[in-house]
């Protein structure tokens, strides 16, 4: 008999974007009250983790402020925390500090550097690769080796984490974070790499811009409402190749994915809402 919370599928995370600028879903859950019932919705459509961001990072997004974050971010992971495991998606210290002390038990920082809030707190932490900054990360980003680059400097991210004692360490490939389309297919295509580095691999591909550019007619990008055969693909591609995790807006579906991918393939374990990190001693 399974373990209560063991899941024998990869993990679904739902992405919950507080904000009012997201790319996809911009404005839609910036409202507390709304942005709590979407997540109890997640978790109805059976999201394992909801991740919960006040800032977005689209290419030339605003940056938000610290106040302006918290007073998003919070109100929304304290309820939900009740619920479910909640990631808190920032790059901000305090931000991620205060999300875990009001129930987050998951740092996903896009800019990979807040492992030491994880360590202190005995929470999990997400190393995501970018390259450059929001605001310029799509000007022309170039690489001598895309692959090699993104897995050695998740290695030594992941490396640096644990050696600062955080026991859960996610690594994540940061599709379009300073990537082309070509680059973001060159990364699928290598995912077997990363998986063979020994850590559990999130990846993030729902609803981004290559797959609009990739899906629709030469010239005139799928919008974003369309893109959900290109981010159940590109998920149920990852799973298959061993991501432990895939982040999506449309939880449904992507749970049903899942289940066909895991079975046979991986046992992953997600703690109920308040225990402590997979992987903690
Ligand atoms: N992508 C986005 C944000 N956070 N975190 C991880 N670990 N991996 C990702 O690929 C990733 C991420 C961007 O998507 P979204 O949150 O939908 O948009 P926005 O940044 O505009 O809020």
């Amino acid at each position: 008999m399974s373990a209560p919370g063991a899941v024998h599928r990869p993990l679904v995370m739902g992405i919950l974007n507080v904000t009012p600028d997201s790319f996809s879903d911009g404005g839609e859950w910036f409202e507390a009250g709304r942005a709590v019932a979407r997540g109890h919705e997640m978790v109805a459509e059976g999201a394992d983790i909801v991740d919960v961001g006040g800032e977005s990072t689209r290419p030339g997004a605003t940056p938000v402020s610290l106040e302006d974050e918290l007073h998003r971010v919070l109100p929304v992971v304290e309820a939900l925390a009740e619920v479910v495991r909640v990631s808190v998606d920032t790059t901000k210290p305090e931000v991620a500090e205060a999300a875990v002390r009001a129930g987050a038990t998951l740092v996903n920082d896009v800019s990979a550097s807040l492992f030491e809030v994880a360590a202190e707190h005995g929470v999990g932490w997400v190393a995501m690769h970018h390259k450059g900054l929001p605001a310029d990360m799509q000007r022309a980003p170039a690489y001598d080796d895309v692959v090699t680059e993104v897995t050695a400097y998740l290695a030594e991210r992941a490396d640096a984490a644990r050696a600062a004692g955080v026991s859960e360490v996610w690594v994540d490939p940061g599709i379009g974070f300073g990537k082309t389309g070509a680059h973001n297919l060159e990364l699928l295509a290598a995912l077997p790499g990363l998986v063979a580095l020994g850590l559990p691999v999130l990846v993030g591909t729902s609803r981004k811009s290559f797959l609009g550019t990739l899906c629709g007619p030469p010239g005139h990008p799928a919008p974003v409402r369309e893109r959900l055969a290109g981010s159940l693909a590109t998920a149920t591609w990852a799973m298959a190749c061993g991501a432990s995790m895939v982040r999506v807006h449309d939880v449904t579906a992507s749970v049903h994915a899942a289940t066909l991918v895991g079975p046979g393939r991986t046992e992953v374990v997600t703690p109920p809402a308040g225990a402590p990190p997979a992987g903690a001693a």
